[in-house]
C-alpha cells in the first residue's frame, strides 16, 4: 500500500468526504497513501461555495456553480447530518431544520478546517484528460494550473470522480423559443429571484429545481409562476400565484401553448430541466454514461466502476440522502484503496448491480424511492467503521418532510426535526421563512442575539 497514490477530481462535499475519510484513517494511526485533491475553482465546497459568475469563469472553464442566492436547505438538515461531526459540535447552539445555504456551507468547512486537509487540495487545477495504462496499472492525469496557465500531468493508481452532476444543464428546444422576446435560461445560471420581480414566469420541469425556483420567485414578488411538466405535476396545494400546467409545445412570439390547448403570455422562461452527467475528461470507455437516477448502472456498491475498479465515483447517484451518503461511500472507498475492503470478482460485481437495478425498477412512489436509498446506505454502512447512524428514522423524516411540502410549500421550512446523531431537537428559526428575505448566516445566527441586546439597551 506504501507509495501509492490517489487522485481525488473535485472538491465539493464527495470531494471532501474522501479526504476526511482519508484523515479519519491516519488519526487511528494508519498508513494512508499519498491523496491530492485538484479543484478547478478557487476554493473548495462545489456547488456550496456560491459563484456570481455564469458562463464561463475567471480562466475561461465553465462555470460549475448551478447554486442560487436566497437557497435555504431543501430537505431537513438532520437527514444530511455528518455523522462524526453534528450541527451541535459546529454551532454549539441548536439551529433550525432548514438553514441557508451560507449556513450548511459553514457546517461543511468546519469539520474539514479541523484537519490540514486544505494542503492536499490544488485549487485552481482543472483536469483536462485521463488515460489508464493497462500495463503499469496506473492513471495518468493530465492537469492545467489555470493560474499559471500551465499543462502537466501525474501518475496515480487510483482515480476518485467527486466532480458532481448538477452542472451540465440538459436544456431542450421547444419551437419558437428561438423568436420568444423574452430572456430564457436554464436553471443552472439561475442566481436569485431578484429580476424576476413583478414579471410572469414560466418554469419548464417538476423536480427539485422548478419547485425552488418556482417558490422562491413566488416569495421574492413574481407576478406569477406557471410550471410546466413533461410527466407528472409536483402536485402539491399551489398557493394563489403558482400553477401547474402541462408541458409546452411551443411559442408564439410571447405567447405559450401548452399540450391542454390552453395558452398564456410570458415575459421570462426558466429551464429547470435537469442536467447531464459529463466527464470530459474521461475516454469513452472510462466515462459513467447514465441519467439521474438512484443507482447508476456499472457502479459497484454504486461507486466502483465495475470495468475498471480502481476508478471510483462518489456521489453520481439522485440524491435524497447527500453529505451522510458522500461519506458513506468515501470510507468504503478508502478502505477499498488502503486494502482493508476486498471487492468480489466482476462477475459477482455485476449480479449484485443488476439486484439493485431490477429494485430501482420496481420503485413507483417517492416513499419507494427514500426506502431504496436508505437500504443502499445501509449496505454501505455494513462494510466500513463510519460512524453508524439510525438510517431508518432518517427515513421516517424524509417522509414527512415529502408530506409537510404536500401540506403547505410555503411553510414545510418551519418545521423542526430531531438529530439522529446527538438526540438535539432543532430550534424554530426566530423568522419564519416565507417573511425571510435576508440568508446571510449572520442574520441567522446572530438576530435572536442582537434583539436580545437591543432590548437590554
Ligand atoms: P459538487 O458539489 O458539484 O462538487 C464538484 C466539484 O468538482 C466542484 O467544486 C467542481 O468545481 C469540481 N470539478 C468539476 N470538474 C472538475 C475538473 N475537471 N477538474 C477539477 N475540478 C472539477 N443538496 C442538499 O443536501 N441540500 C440542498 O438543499 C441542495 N440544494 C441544491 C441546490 C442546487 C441548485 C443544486 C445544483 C444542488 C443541490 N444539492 C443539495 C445537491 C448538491 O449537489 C450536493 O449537496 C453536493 O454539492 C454534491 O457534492 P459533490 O461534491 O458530489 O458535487
Ligand atoms: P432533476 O431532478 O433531474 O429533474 C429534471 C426535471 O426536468 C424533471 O422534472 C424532468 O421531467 C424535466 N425535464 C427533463 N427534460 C425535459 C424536457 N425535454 N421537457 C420537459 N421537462 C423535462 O433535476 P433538478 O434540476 O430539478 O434537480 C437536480 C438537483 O438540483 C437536485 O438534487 C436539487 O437538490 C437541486 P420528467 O419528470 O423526467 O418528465
Amino acid at each position: 500500500m506504501t507509495n501509492k497514490r490517489v487522485a481525488i477530481i473535485g472538491a465539493g462535499p464527495s470531494g471532501l468526504a474522501q479526504l476526511r475519510a482519508f484523515e479519519a484513517a491516519k488519526k487511528q494511526g494508519l498508513e494512508v497513501p499519498e491523496v491530492v485533491c485538484f479543484e478547478k475553482q478557487s476554493n473548495w465546497g462545489g456547488m456550496w461555495n456560491y459563484s456570481w459568475r455564469t458562463g464561463v469563469g475567471k480562466y475561461g472553464e465553465p462555470v460549475h456553480g448551478s447554486m442560487y442566492k436566497y437557497l435555504w436547505s431543501n430537505g431537513p438538515k438532520e437527514c444530511l447530518e455528518f455523522s462524526d461531526y453534528s450541527f451541535d459540535e459546529h454551532f454549539q447552539k441548536p439551529i433550525s431544520s432548514y438553514p441557508p445555504r451560507p449556513v450548511l456551507f459553514d457546517y461543511i468547512q468546519g469539520r474539514i478546517k479541523k484537519s490540514n486537509v486544505r494542503d492536499y487540495i490544488r485549487f485552481n487545477t482543472t483536469v483536462r484528460w485521463v488515460n489508464f495504462d493497462e500495463e503499469t496499472q496506473k492513471f495518468k492525469i493530465i492537469l492545467d494550473n489555470l493560474k499559471i496557465d500551465k499543462t502537466y500531468s501525474e501518475e496515480f493508481d487510483y482515480l476518485v470522480v467527486a466532480s458532481g452532476h448538477f452542472s451540465t444543464p440538459n436544456m431542450p428546444y421547444f419551437e419558437g423559443i428561438d423568436q420568444f422576446p423574452g430572456q430564457v435560461i436554464h436553471a443552472h445560471d439561475f442566481r436569485g429571484a431578484d429580476p424576476y420581480k413583478n414579471l410572469d414566469l414560466l418554469i419548464i420541469g417538476s423536480s427539485y429545481s422548478a419547485e425552488d425556483i418556482g417558490v422562491q420567485c413566488h416569495k421574492h414578488g413574481a407576478k406569477s409562476v406557471t410550471l410546466s411538466y413533461r410527466s407528472n405535476p409536483i402536485g402539491v396545494n399551489w398557493p394563489d400565484g403558482i400553477k401547474e400546467v402541462p408541458l409546452l409545445k411551443y411559442f408564439d412570439g410571447d405567447v405559450a401553448h401548452f399540450k391542454d390547448g390552453t395558452s398564456q403570455r410570458f415575459d421570462a422562461v426558466i429551464m429547470c430541466t435537469g442536467y447531464q452527467h459529463k466527464f470530459p475528461f474521461l475516454p469513452d470507455e472510462m466515462r459513467l454514461k447514465t441519467k439521474n437516477n438512484l443507482y447508476p448502472d456499472h457502479l459497484y456498491k454504486g461507486v466502483f466502476f465495475n470495468d475498471l475498479p480502481q476508478l471510483i465515483y462518489l456521489g453520481m447517484q439522485d440524491q435524497y440522502y447527500t453529505f451522510n451518503m458522500f461519506d458513506a461511500q468515501a470510507w468504503v472507498a478508502r478502505d477499498f484503496m488502503m486494502d482493508r475492503y476486498q471487492i468480489p470478482a466482476k462477475g459477482a460485481r455485476r449480479l449484485d448491480i443488476n439486484k439493485w437495478l431490477i429494485e430501482n425498477e420496481k420503485l413507483k412512489s417517492s416513499f419507494d424511492h427514500i426506502d431504496f436509498q436508505t437500504n443502499y446506505i445501509k449496505d454501505l454502512l455494513a462494510l466500513s467503521d463510519y460512524p453508524d447512524f439510525n438510517v431508518d428514522k432518517v427515513a421516517v423524516m424524509f417522509k414527512e418532510w415529502i408530506k409537510d411540502k404536500d401540506d403547505n410549500i410555503l411553510t414545510y421550512r418551519d418545521k423542526t426535526f430531531q438529530s439522529v446523531v446527538t438526540g438535539t431537537m432543532a430550534e424554530t428559526h426566530h423568522t419564519e421563512w416565507m417573511d425571510e428575505l435576508d440568508d446571510s448566516k449572520e442574520r441567522y445566527l446572530y438576530q435572536e442575539q442582537a434583539e436580545d441586546m437591543l432590548e437590554d439597551t
